[in-house]
């Protein structure tokens, strides 16, 4: 199949990219819903790369978990039962610790400061990656996290025994740290969580909160900016390999791209979203002097076992972030 494969697009090249008959299409499941700014940024990927080639490699993106779950999607990709997909790495830190590089809480906690973390960790992630069968194309981080509830919260006191929608083991972690039980759900199955009592409560971006209407189940948004997750579109290894230089150029330009225009729109999305949540009727702004104060103890906590597992590679991002 990749021998065809790369036959089929060495003599369309050869013919000119126009030319029709060897045409291939690759599937890009997503794991978040279509009208979220990830989505819409694949979108405009897929149809960049897609116009990019004269229709040579058409780019087909799936939102919503609709062919693959958050969850499968890395795994989808490294096995070649899709050839391009995206996915919040963090949610396989356990996997490997730096995956969980973005959610180290209060480390960047600003748009600015996840650029910079992000440059301090595009070299070393690349290679983990490519040591996975995937290759890296572009990322986007979503915007800060907060903390939602379905009543006020002062203290981390006030939080003990609420049942927490985890997405990482990061968010799980923190929920076990401050009296919570954890219980890992994908975004595309919270609305349907809280509806049904699962959970009572979870940390996120406005953005999620907005995308999956949070104010139907919740009352409380804390903007605690505790760190902003990215997500990653990868390729299979192998089948980018595969591909000729012409056509890994187009894809490469319309990354470029799209990681510039994600940043904007995960910026634009911030602001938009918490007002939405707001306009429903949620309660939202900072957190209270007391439980900043007792999360950034909890913060402190993990970002030395972090430290612990992700030994001299993770320290040497932490390093090479603080040193710009
Ligand atoms: N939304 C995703 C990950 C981080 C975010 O803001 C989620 O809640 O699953």
């Amino acid at each position: 199949m990749k021998t065809i494969t790369k036959a089929a697009l060495t003599l369309t090249a050869a013919a000119g990219f126009a030319s029709a008959g060897f045409a291939e299409t690759w599937d890009m499941p997503m794991a978040y819903s279509a009208t979220n700014f990830h989505s819409a940024t694949g979108a405009e990927f897929a149809k960049c790369v897609t116009e990019g080639t004269g229709g040579a490699l058409t780019i087909k993106t799936h939102p919503g978990g609709s062919l693959f779950a958050g969850g499968e999607i890395k795994r989808a990709i490294q096995t070649g039962q899709v050839n391009i997909g995206e996915r919040l790495l963090s949610g396989h830190q356990n996997e490997n610790a730096l995956f969980g590089f973005d959610s180290v809480p209060f480390l960047a906690t600003s748009f600015e400061d996840s650029e910079k973390l992000w440059a301090a960790a595009k070299g070393p992630l690349t290679k983990v990656l490519e040591a996975q069968n995937l290759h890296l194309l572009y990322s986007v981080p979503w915007p800060s996290q907060g903390l939602y509830f379905k009543k006020e919260v002062n203290s981390i006191a006030d939080m003990k025994g609420l049942k927490f929608r985890s997405y990482n083991s990061a968010t799980a972690r923190l929920a076990e740290l401050s009296g919570m039980l954890p219980t890992q759900i994908e975004a595309a199955e919270i609305s349907q969580a809280f509806a049904t009592g699962v959970v009572d409560s979870m940390i996120s971006s406005g953005a999620t909160g907005y995308d999956r209407k949070m104010w139907e189940s919740l009352t409380h948004f804390y903007d605690v900016q505790a760190w902003l997750p990215r997500n990653y579109i990868m390729a299979n290894k192998e089948a980018w390999d595969a591909l000729d230089d012409n056509t890994r150029n187009v894809m490469n330009g319309c990354a470029s791209v799209a990681e510039y225009a994600g940043d904007w729109r995960s910026i634009q999305y911030a602001g938009f979203t918490l007002n939405e949540l707001a306009k429903h009727g949620m309660k939202v702004g900072p957190a209270g002097e007391k439980l900043q104060a007792e999360l950034k103890a909890i913060g402190e906590i993990m970002t030395k076992e972090w430290l612990e597992k992700a030994g001299p590679a993770g320290q040497a991002i932490v390093d090479a972030y603080k040193a710009n």
